[in-house]
């Protein structure tokens, strides 16, 4: 099986190996990233969260053309609770553990908003579940510059206590020089 090595993570090299490493695209909808949504309700400047669009959009096409599983989650509530991604985490009340199994994976990419809140939840379930977790730091972005500095440094800190993080073109070099 071919591995994928990048160097430049940090806090040191990420390796990940070819179709058992899934691409993780979380809540990237109109409610965080359009004017008149979810986010845009509590003031938040929602054009914070666009430049994450193309970066996670390159790597998306990368996992497709290479037929490599692919996870979009999608935060959705009703009054029960118990629809699609119901929490901040994408594992809790979810089936998602059980299907990345069946497949075989072992490593997550992670993309998607907002980066302190349903990113970093969802990061640090997976690193709990034994995921090896590379969050994409152009792929993802926060409302608030200063939250997206502090998820990126503390996930890394103390040997990579939750994972690892990476711009999108480290993985995506890594896949086109081998192929
Ligand atoms: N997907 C996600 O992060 N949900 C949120 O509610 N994020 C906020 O930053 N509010």
């Amino acid at each position: 099986m071919t591995t994928f090595r990048v160097a430049t993570a940090a806090s040191f090299e990420y390796s990940f190996p070819a179709g058992k490493t899934a691409l993780v695209v979380i809540d990237r909808q109109r409610d965080f990233v359009e004017p008149g949504g979810f986010g845009a309700s509590f003031g938040n400047d929602v054009t914070r969260l666009h430049p994450a669009i193309v970066p996670s959009a390159a790597l998306l096409a990368a996992w497709r053309g290479r037929a490599w599983p692919i996870v979009h989650t999608h935060e959705a509530h009703l009054a029960d609770l118990v629809i699609r991604k119901p929490g901040k985490g994408m594992f809790w009340s979810t089936r998602l553990n059980e299907i990345l199994h069946a497949q075989g994976v072992t490593h997550l990419v992670f993309t998607g908003v907002t980066i302190e809140v349903c990113v970093q939840t969802s990061m640090r379930e997976a690193n709990d579940r034994g995921y090896a977790c590379l969050l994409v730091e152009d792929g993802t972005e926060s409302y608030f510059p200063e939250f997206k500095a502090a998820t990126l440094a503390m996930i890394a800190a103390q040997g990579g206590i939750v994972g690892w993080h990476a711009s999108s073109q480290a993985p995506l070099g890594a896949i086109q020089r081998v192929g």
